[in-house]
């Protein structure tokens, strides 16, 4: 059993990125759901640092390929400064989202500390979507179907260089799991970059046991290991309470097992959980779900394992 450090929540209550109103209320639904106690029965030190604050968001059509991209940036800034603080008192991070834009604020704020520290990040994305549209490609103009793509530096200058420099991260820090939604443009990128991706239907033939093992290969004690969870990664059998259900993602057992192995390298050092919609859930049981699965992350195993 590996040790974890402290844990701090960060709520960031704003649907400003998605196609669905109500990843705003993801946060809280989290909270109800028993997040902080079920760490802390683990014998994790938790602190809620309550939630980040930002513009409401207008539900305005696209302008320029983006939708609301001023109120993203300034979403990102806060959630970005938010993370860093943690890191700098080298706790761990769980950022509730919230939409999965603001993963660049997050993962910003984590590859600018890897890169103060000497570490090498490694980002696991899992995810239905590959995240990887650009203002030209995007069949919808909603940034949470960017993130990926801003922090390899394919974006808006407001957002590839949010941290104020560089891109945070080139494509082989990024292994992506669960990948079963690709827009025609969008998959021609990925291709081009090189994206690592483990989708579904490899998953299908190897097994989530082998994908794991190949997506945390090589990992040492010099590497920090983000994983950027969003729900829709899960079955929507499971996991009804998200805005973009895909069919055919990873049932029970294969969501569990991932986050055991990934608890199993050890390298776990900062968390986004991103793209609950409470308002499409049923009797919060996609919260409670995602609550279970994050134990599991934090090394809960079932028998004489833990
Ligand atoms: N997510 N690829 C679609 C789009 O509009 O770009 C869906 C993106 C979903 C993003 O779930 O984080
Ligand atoms: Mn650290
Ligand atoms: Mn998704
Ligand atoms: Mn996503």
């Amino acid at each position: 059993m590996h040790t974890f450090p402290p844990i701090s929540l960060i709520g960031a209550p704003t649907d400003i990125g998605a196609g669905h109103r109500g990843a705003s209320m993801g946060p809280e639904a989290l909270r109800v759901a028993g997040l902080a106690a079920a760490l802390a029965a683990r014998g994790l030190d938790v602190v809620d640092r309550g939630n980040v604050a930002g513009p409401f968001n207008p539900w305005l059509p696209p302008t320029d390929g983006y939708r609301h991209l001023g109120e993203v940036v300034a979403w990102n800034r806060a959630v970005m400064q938010a993370v860093a603080a943690e890191l700098a008192q080298e706790r761990l991070p769980i950022l509730l989202g919230g939409d999965h834009c603001l993963a660049i604020g997050s993962i910003t704020a984590v590859a600018r500390h890897c890169r103060e520290q000497g570490k090498h990040l490694t980002v696991l994305w899992l995810d239905a979507h590959a995240d990887f549209n650009t203002s030209a490609i995007t069949p919808s103009g909603n940034i949470h179907g960017m993130p990926v793509a801003c922090l390899c530096g394919f974006g808006p200058q407001e957002l590839t260089g949010l941290g104020g420099g560089a891109p945070a991260l080139s494509p082989e820090q990024i292994r992506q799991i669960g990948i079963r939604s690709v827009d025609a443009g969008e998959k021609k990128l990925v291709r081009d970059v090189g994206l690592d991706i483990y989708d579904m239907r490899y998953i299908d033939e190897v097994g989530m046991k082998r994908v794991m093992e190949e997506a945390l290969l090589n990992l040492g004690p010099r590497d920090h290991l983000h994983v950027s969870f969003d729900v829709d990664f899960l079955d929507p059998g499971i996991a009804p309470g998200v805005g973009t259900t895909i069919p055919g993602g990873p049932n029970y057992r294969e969501a569990q097992l991932c986050m055991e192995m990934i608890a199993d390298s050890g390298r776990l050092g900062s968390l986004d959980i991103m793209e609950l919609n409470p308002a499409l859930d049923v009797r919060n049981q996609t919260a409670m779900l995602a609550v279970d699965l994050v134990e599991s992350l934090f090394g809960k195993s079932t028998l004489m394992r833990d």
